[in-house]
C-alpha cells in the first residue's frame, strides 16, 4: 500500500455510495476498475440520442474543427468522427449526465465528497479502422498538484475485443511518470524505448455490454488499437478531480463548465502531491491530432 501522501483514494472509513470494498481497494492497487453494465438503460438511451444529433450536425463537416475531430475520410454519407470535445458544454444532457448521474457517486467513492469536474470528450472510433491512441498517461495532458484526477469512461454500444477497446496497465499508476515529449515536440504518449521497458502484455483490455464503466487514474498506463470491428465504438469520457487539486494550465479555462465544484465545498488549501508532474503545452489540440502529427 502507498504511503497516504501517493494514495489515489481518499481516507478509508468513508461509507461507499455504489462501489463494494474490494472495488474501491483494486483501483488503489491497480489504477483501474471496471464497472460492467452498470449504468441503466434510461441513461443509455438518453446519451446515444444526443450524441447522434451531433454526428448529425458533423456530415456539414468538411475538416475537423476545434469541437468536432474528424477522420482523414470522413465524409457527409459516412460521417467519421475521432471525438467530439467538450460534450458537456455543448448540451443539456451531458452535463446533467457529468454532474448529477451515478457518475459522481463513484467518484466520491474513490476520492471523497469534495469533488470538481474537470472535462469531458466523446471518442467515435468508427468502424473499419477508427483511429489508435498510442500508449499514455493523462495527467502530463492536464496536469494538477496531485493525483485524484480520474477519468470514467462509459461504453454506450457493447464493446468486443477487435473494436479497438481501451487497454490499461495494471498497477502502472505507481510507476515515475514517463516523458510524453519527443525532445523539444509535445508528442501525448511514451516514446518506443519506454514502451519496451513495460510490460504491456500485462495490459487489460475490458469488454462488455453498453452501460459498462472504466474508471481509471490520471497516471495509468493506457492506450488502445484502431477498431477492426464493423461497428462503432463510442466511448464517452469524463474526467474528475478532488477539489483540492488545482491545475497547473489553462485548458479549461475556456469551457463553461470546466474546473467546476460539483459536489462538496471548495478547497482553501491546493493539496500537493510531492512526486513531479510533467507539464504539457496548455494550447488545446486532441490527443490524436498530437500523436499522430497532425501539426
Ligand atoms: O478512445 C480511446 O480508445 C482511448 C481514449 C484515451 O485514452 C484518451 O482520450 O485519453
Amino acid at each position: 500500500m502507498p504511503d497516504q501522501a501517493q494514495r489515489i483514494t481518499s481516507a478509508e472509513g468513508q461509507a461507499l455510495k455504489i462501489l463494494s470494498e474490494d472495488q474501491r481497494a483494486a483501483y488503489e492497487r491497480d489504477g483501474f476498475i471496471v464497472l460492467p453494465g452498470l449504468l441503466d438503460d434510461a441513461w443509455i438511451n438518453r446519451l446515444r440520442h444526443v450524441s447522434a444529433e451531433f454526428v448529425e450536425q458533423s456530415r456539414s463537416l468538411k475538416e475537423s474543427t476545434p469541437l468536432f475531430d474528424l477522420e482523414s475520410d470522413h465524409t457527409p454519407e459516412t460521417p467519421r468522427l475521432r471525438r467530439l470535445v467538450s460534450p458537456a458544454d455543448l448540451h443539456p444532457t451531458f452535463w446533467e449526465f457529468v454532474s448529477e448521474s451515478v457518475l459522481v457517486d463513484i467518484v466520491e467513492d474513490l476520492i471523497g465528497t469534495d469533488i470538481k469536474f474537470h472535462h469531458s470528450k466523446l471518442n467515435f472510433k468508427a468502424p473499419g479502422g477508427g483511429e489508435e491512441v498510442k500508449w499514455h498517461q493523462d495527467i502530463q495532458f492536464w496536469p494538477h498538484t496531485n493525483y485524484t484526477p480520474l477519468t470514467l469512461g462509459v461504453f454506450l454500444e457493447d464493446v468486443s475485443g477487435d473494436m479497438g477497446n481501451v487497454g490499461f496497465i495494471p498497477g502502472s499508476h505507481q510507476l515515475d511518470l514517463f516523458d510524453q515529449y519527443d525532445g523539444e515536440k509535445w508528442v501525448g504518449c511514451l516514446s518506443d524505448r519506454d514502451c519496451e521497458k513495460l510490460d504491456t502484455a500485462s495490459a487489460i483490455y475490458p469488454t462488455g455490454p453498453a452501460g459498462t464503466i472504466t474508471v481509471h487514474n490520471c497516471r495509468t498506463v493506457h492506450g488502445s488499437a484502431k477498431n477492426q470491428s464493423n461497428c462503432e465504438r463510442p466511448l464517452l469520457l469524463q474526467t474528475y478531480s478532488a477539489a483540492d487539486a488545482f491545475v497547473y494550465t489553462d485548458l479549461v479555462r475556456k469551457s463553461p463548465h470546466g474546473d467546476r465544484l460539483i459536489r462538496g465545498t471548495p478547497a482553501r488549501w491546493a493539496r500537493h502531491d510531492p512526486r513531479p508532474c510533467q507539464v504539457g503545452p496548455s494550447k488545446v489540440r486532441t490527443i490524436f491530432e498530437v500523436q499522430q502529427g497532425e501539426d
